[in-house]
């Protein structure tokens, strides 16, 4: 068998320079909210990692998670992250069809270390057959493919928490990995959940790259999240949040108010609840995210989002700077709050480190 090249070898071969090959370990220091400092550090690193085969099964979902990581146009940080893994696997971006894609997949397993990543829910009622691949049940296949899978990252809400096929009613059982892990119906594997419907591209290669560098998975919140992305709420990060502070609130999304910027609060926004780091990496490029396009937060980075009432209706927690001192002493009465003055108190973490949105276009 030819050796596997490691990721720098990999780059050279595809004509990167060095130069942007350190520019691409100071991106990445960025991304998992380290200093540019070890750049140098993550570059010699990398330089002896061979790249991991990874294996993308999708199944209940939208392909929205796909496409978040597909609709690059430039040479970015996602494309050349993507350089340093070898997806061998993805039936819905692979060449391969039929009997040859199913043998990638049974090729890829028997790689030593090889990563899954999931998106979409898993369907369970009546056997799984809800959904199924090559004949395969979705169920059956993640099964078979967790076996000797060094980790797994649940890519989407779908995958993490069970996301909209998993909304009331529920139709066909369909489940998130963890809780299959946790009811014994699939291997137990270190899951890294990365939700968000869909979830942050930015995001998704940050994850990927701190795997790549560490060889470990990062810290998880106790949703099974990297806190370095999903440490602080929408709220925390908003730059409407002074006018959250002030007491001012758009009441239509048409009046004085929301022309003005002010806070979506009363609209129903759920950047409050809600923990994704879409406030500072942003989308398209770092282009905008929802808040900034004038709606609300949907909360769709959180469990059972779907079913968490309407995407119109505020949040019942205090308002205004006084109520708020008043209602954070009532318990219970501010959820969300308490976590999200807590957040802002903390330091370091991905707070500025994950405004360089301007890091994606890196020259070959
Ligand atoms: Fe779900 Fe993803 Fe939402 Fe769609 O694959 S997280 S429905 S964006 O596509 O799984």
């Amino acid at each position: 068998m030819n050796r596997r090249l490691t990721v720098a070898e990999q780059l050279a071969k595809q004509g990167v320079s060095r130069r942007a090959f350190l520019k691409f370990c100071a991106a990445a220091a960025s991304l998992m909210a380290l200093p540019p400092g070890m750049a140098p550090a993550i570059a010699e690193a990398l330089g002896k990692r061979t790249r991991p085969s990874v294996i993308w099964l999708s199944f209940q979902e939208c392909t929205g998670c796909t496409e978040s990581l597909t609709r690059s146009h430039t040479a970015t940080v996602e494309s050349l992250i993507f350089d340093m893994i070898s997806l061998d696997y993805h039936h819905t971006l692979m060449a391969a069809s039929g009997e040859a894609a199913e043998l990638a997949r049974k090729q890829a397993m028997e790689q030593a270390g090889y990563l899954v990543l999931v998106d979409g829910s898993i369907p369970t009622k009546d056997g799984g057959i809800y959904s199924a691949i090559a004949g395969v049940t979705n169920l059956q296949m993640l099964k078979e493919t967790l076996e000797n899978a060094a980790a797994v990252v649940s890519i989407g809400t779908c995958a993490a928490y069970g996301g909209i096929p998993k909304a009331d009613p529920n139709p066909t059982g369909a489940k998130s990995v963890q809780a299959l892990m946790d009811e014994g119906l699939v291997p137990r594997k270190p899951v890294i959940n990365v939700p968000g419907c869909p979830p942050i591209p930015t995001v998704i290669t940050g994850v990927l790259a701190h795997y790549l560098t560490f060889g470990e998975i990062p810290e998880l919140d106790n949703l099974g999240r990297p806190t370095m992305f999903f440490g602080d709420s929408i709220h925390d990060r908003c730059y409407r949040r002074p006018f959250y502070d002030q007491g001012k609130f758009a009441k239509t999304f048409d009046d004085e108010g929301a022309r003005k910027g002010w806070c979506l609060f009363e609209l129903g926004c759920k950047g409050p609840t809600t923990h994704n780091a879409c406030a500072t990496t942003k989308w398209n490029n770092g282009t905008s995210f929802p808040i900034e396009s004038g709606h609300g937060c949907i909360g769709c980075s959180e469990p059972d989002f779907w079913d968490a009432g309407s995407f119109y209706s505020a949040l019942s927690m205090p308002t205004t700077p006084l109520d708020l001192a008043a209602g954070a002493a009532v318990a219970g009465a501010a959820i969300g709050v308490g976590v999200a003055l807590a957040n802002r108190s903390k330091k370091g973490a991905a707070k500025s480190a994950h405004q360089s949105a301007g890091l994606a276009d890196l020259e070959k």
